[in-house]
């Protein structure tokens, strides 16, 4: 097949997913188109995969230069001169909008699936201003994928879509992802006998990266421990500023953007994830592919992931001292964690491998394909 991937390019759960998802399409033969207005972060090139960046024409009258508009006619120009069969689209603002002036614009009408990762639902799409929008953009793909049965859920729910909504989770390929063993990285990070906590994301709001410091605060009173924060985003200074109140400054690496993410993940004891909400937590499942247990809050469709007590335990959001007390039952138990590690290492290959997720889609595309000829 011939297919279109737009996603945004950025340090982010849909464009991770999106690249993820382009890369393994390639690796089984298919040609890959990604397009974008820069390289995607986690994107290695290969023969299948080709480039093409949306270059925005700055102008003195646009005080907002339309991207969307860029994208539309770009992704029309692709679909038309290498024949695509299909355009996915991941977060559905602006880019299933785009498609779908792309298709009326190509030499022949190309079909497109919109992949709905959360925000997109959940933040953006639910504004007034974008609403109306974003619901027309999902009734007028040839086909909707949601993350998870939470947010097909609630997309029913608060945008009345006359579309139907199929779930395709996220996937991990736990041939990159898993244990190393590679105690001299885990040194740059800990000391013997230290635990080593983990937190990945945007730094957004959303992700309530306080409650990670709070947490580590608390676990730091009682026990030896480092953590190490990755990513970048609006509330890293103040991430930092409470680590510094919090005294422990010291002991949390923030390390910025990361690109393999799984190094990081295979050396590290926990994994904190205290987000407000979460469509999925695609973090959560890259951790329990590297054996490392989950400690999340109970929102979205984090359930959907983490199996309580097995790989992981859920919280009510701003509950840091119940999941203080957790890490520290788990660093302090070392067969715990293991048992925990391995059992959500097999959920991971069980159900969120990349062979059975990128089936599905493969499987979606044929028929929209097949549908819209
Ligand atoms: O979490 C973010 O802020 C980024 C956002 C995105 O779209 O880039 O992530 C969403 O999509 C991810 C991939 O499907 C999901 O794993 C995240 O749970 C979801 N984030 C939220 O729902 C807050």
């Amino acid at each position: 097949m011939r297919i279109g991937i737009t996603c945004y390019p950025t340090y982010g759960g849909s464009g991770v997913v999106g690249t993820e998802l382009g890369r393994e399409l390639a690796a089984c033969g298919h040609q890959v188109h990604f397009i974008s207005y820069s390289l995607p972060i986690r994107l290695k090139m290969s023969d299948n995969i080709r480039f093409h960046e949306v270059e925005v024409l700055s102008y003195p009258l646009f005080e907002y230069p339309p991207y969307d508009l860029v994208l539309a006619t770009k992704m029309a120009e692709v679909a038309s001169r290498f024949e695509l069969d299909i355009l996915h689209v991941h977060y559905a603002i602006p880019h299933s909008i785009s498609a779908f002036l792309a298709k009326r614009m190509a030499e022949r009408p190309v079909p497109f699936v919109t992949t709905l990762h959360g925000t997109d639902i959940t933040l953006v799409g639910n504004d007034r201003s974008y609403l109306p929008i974003t619901r027309f953009g999902i009734d007028e793909s040839d086909a909707v994928t949601a993350v998870s049965e939470y947010l097909r859920r609630r997309t029913i729910a608060e945008f009345s879509t006359r579309h139907p909504i199929e779930v395709i989770p996220n996937f991990v390929n736990c041939g990159v992802f898993g244990k190393s063993g590679d105690e001299g990285f885990r040194r740059r990070f800990a000391g013997p006998g230290e635990g080593l906590m983990i937190h990945i994301s945007n730094f957004r709001p959303v992700k309530r990266t306080g409650d990670v410091i709070e947490v580590f605060a608390k676990v730091r009173e009682k026990r030896p421990a480092k953590l190490l924060m990755v990513g970048d985003g609006p509330d890293r200074p103040r991430a930092q500023y409470l680590a510094e109140t919090r005294g422990v400054v010291g002991d949390v690496h923030f390390v910025g953007k990361w690109t393999d993410m799984e190094r990081l993940l295979s050396v590290s004891d926990l994994l904190v994830l205290p987000s407000e909400l979460e469509s999925f937590g695609l973090v959560a499942l890259e951790a329990m592919a590297s054996e490392v247990p989950v400690i999340a809050t109970r929102v979205g469709g984090l359930d959907e992931v983490v199996r309580e007590g097995k790989d992981g335990f859920l919280f009510d959001v701003g509950d840091t001292a119940a999941m203080a007390e957790t890490a520290l039952m788990l660093l302090d138990d070392r067969e715990r964690r293991s048992t925990m590690g391995r059992q959500g290492r097999a959920r991971a290959k069980e159900a969120f491998s990349h062979q059975r997720v990128v089936a599905q889609y493969l499987e979606l595309y044929e028929r929209t394909i097949a549908a819209a000829s």
